[in-house]
């Protein structure tokens, strides 16, 4: 089954004002949708986080791939590795992955996958090995936030909207607005488990949100705390101290694999990563030193949904705990997460996902439900979904009127607060 074209799509997607360590989420989170069109007729999905390195590397990687069969995904690989394997590639410091090969191994392989799967007529969970479960866990991703939908509204709020739609757009800066907002998005979603991003507010009313949520949810509720690699290991090992026996895991609270692992010697909980441990290449020193408990996979940078079966692998064998980190997406990452969610074998803790932060969708038939904390893998070959045009029409428009081009979550808080600046350490 030979590629005979790509579309290769920008979008924007509404996005509202929330914090975290880097600053704050623009109006919009850039997205890019990859439709791979074969001579069988079928079209392959895939979604990624937009950037204009992305962007560009896709587009000059179209005519290098039209040809190629979409079965021989070590080809494609080597291809891509060819083309753009001698370009810096490094993560960056920000809380969210930058480098470019892994997504672009990510984006093709997703969308062939698709593809393969709906030749064969067979889920993409079928290709990855089949099912270990049949639905799968996600947690609540709560954020500090100024109010606002974000999107053409900005930090205003439609009025109009009822539900966690209308619990989104509440200002959440103190721990009862925290434990508010979770509420409404448990009540709305069922999550079992909850997650709050951090690195955002000063230490102390990250500690107590904690306990606030602790309070509300009872001490049966795992909890999680993601400062982003902002604290000094004073800080960490301070509040990690106060936290043990109340966090089910402690993400990234601190830079880098030495730091973790000095950490993980003083404090007893789980320390998990989505930072300091993000390729195959930083496994020997993670088991070495011991940086992490928990890898947090994400086949938009570990290179796609079978390098994050290998990975779960490794974990297994080296008694690492696995589970996912989330961006902002859309349904089809969350599709071919769940594929791969269902598929993995060793899956420890509910998954990460910024699903309920958006409201566009670009699928046919709106949003994939998330019903008690569980989402099912969805019906159908290939990734089970199919593109909304006149959706997909209209997020690339905005992309276009939006004037982003790429994430810059420091420049967005400086439009609040011209004196802020990124700092490697704050507290
Ligand atoms: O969306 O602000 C955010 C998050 O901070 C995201 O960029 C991170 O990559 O969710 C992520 C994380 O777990 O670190
Ligand atoms: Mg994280």
């Amino acid at each position: 089954m030979k590629i005979t074209d790509i579309n290769i799509t920008q979008i924007a997607v509404g996005d509202p004002p929330l914090l975290n360590a880097a600053g704050l989420h623009a109006p919009y989170a850039l997205r890019i949708i990859v439709e791979i069109i074969t001579d069988s007729g079928i079209t392959g999905l895939s979604e990624i986080p937009g950037s204009e390195k992305i962007y560009k590397a896709l587009t000059e990687l179209k005519s290098h791939l039209i040809g190629q069969d979409v079965f021989q995904l070590h080809t494609i690989k080597t291809l891509i590795n060819q083309k753009f394997g001698e370009r810096d590639d490094q993560r960056g410091v920000a809380p969210w992955d930058q480098r470019l090969l892994v997504h672009l191994f990510s984006a093709i392989e997703v969308a062939c996958l698709d593809c393969i799967g709906k030749k064969l007529d067979r889920p993409v969970v079928d290709l990855l090995g089949g099912r270990s479960r049949n639905k799968v866990p996600f947690s609540a991703y709560l954020f500090y936030k100024y109010e606002g939908a974000g999107g053409a509204l900005g930090s205003d709020k439609d009025t109009e909207a009822s539900g966690w739609l209308r619990a989104r757009q509440e200002e959440a800066l103190s721990p009862d607005q925290i434990v508010d907002q979770a509420k409404a998005m448990c009540e709305a979603f069922g999550f079992q488990s909850i997650k709050l991003k951090g690195g955002a507010r000063p230490p102390e009313i990250e500690y107590e949100s904690i306990l606030a949520l602790r309070d509300a949810f009872g001490a049966d509720t795992p909890l999680r705390l993601d400062p982003n690699a902002i604290w000094s290991l004073e800080t960490a090992i301070k509040y990690g101290k106060k936290m043990e026996g109340i966090l089910e895991y402690y993400e990234d609270p601190v830079r880098g694999q030495i730091d973790m692992a000095l950490l993980s010697q003083k404090v007893d909980i789980p320390l998990a990563t989505n930072m300091c441990t993000t390729s195959f290449e930083d496994l020997p020193a993670s088991i070495r030193l011991g940086s992490e408990h928990i890898i947090l996979s994400d086949h938009h940078f570990w290179g796609g949904l079978r390098a994050s079966m290998e990975l779960n692998k490794i974990c297994q064998t080296f008694g690492r705990g696995f589970s996912m980190h989330s961006n902002s997406h859309l349904g089809i990452s969350m599709a071919a997460m769940v594929h791969l969610g269902a598929a993995i074998p060793h899956l420890d803790y509910a998954l990460d996902t910024h699903y309920p932060w958006q409201a566009d969708e670009v699928i046919d038939g709106g949003k994939i439900p998330i019903i008690d904390g569980f989402v099912t893998v969805p019906d159908g070959p290939g990734l089970g979904v199919t593109l909304d045009r006149e959706q997909l029409q209209k997020l690339h428009k905005k992309f276009l009127a939006c004037g982003l081009k790429e994430r810059n979550d420091e420049v967005e808080m400086q439009k609040v607060d011209p004196q802020w600046h990124f700092k490697l350490q704050r507290w």
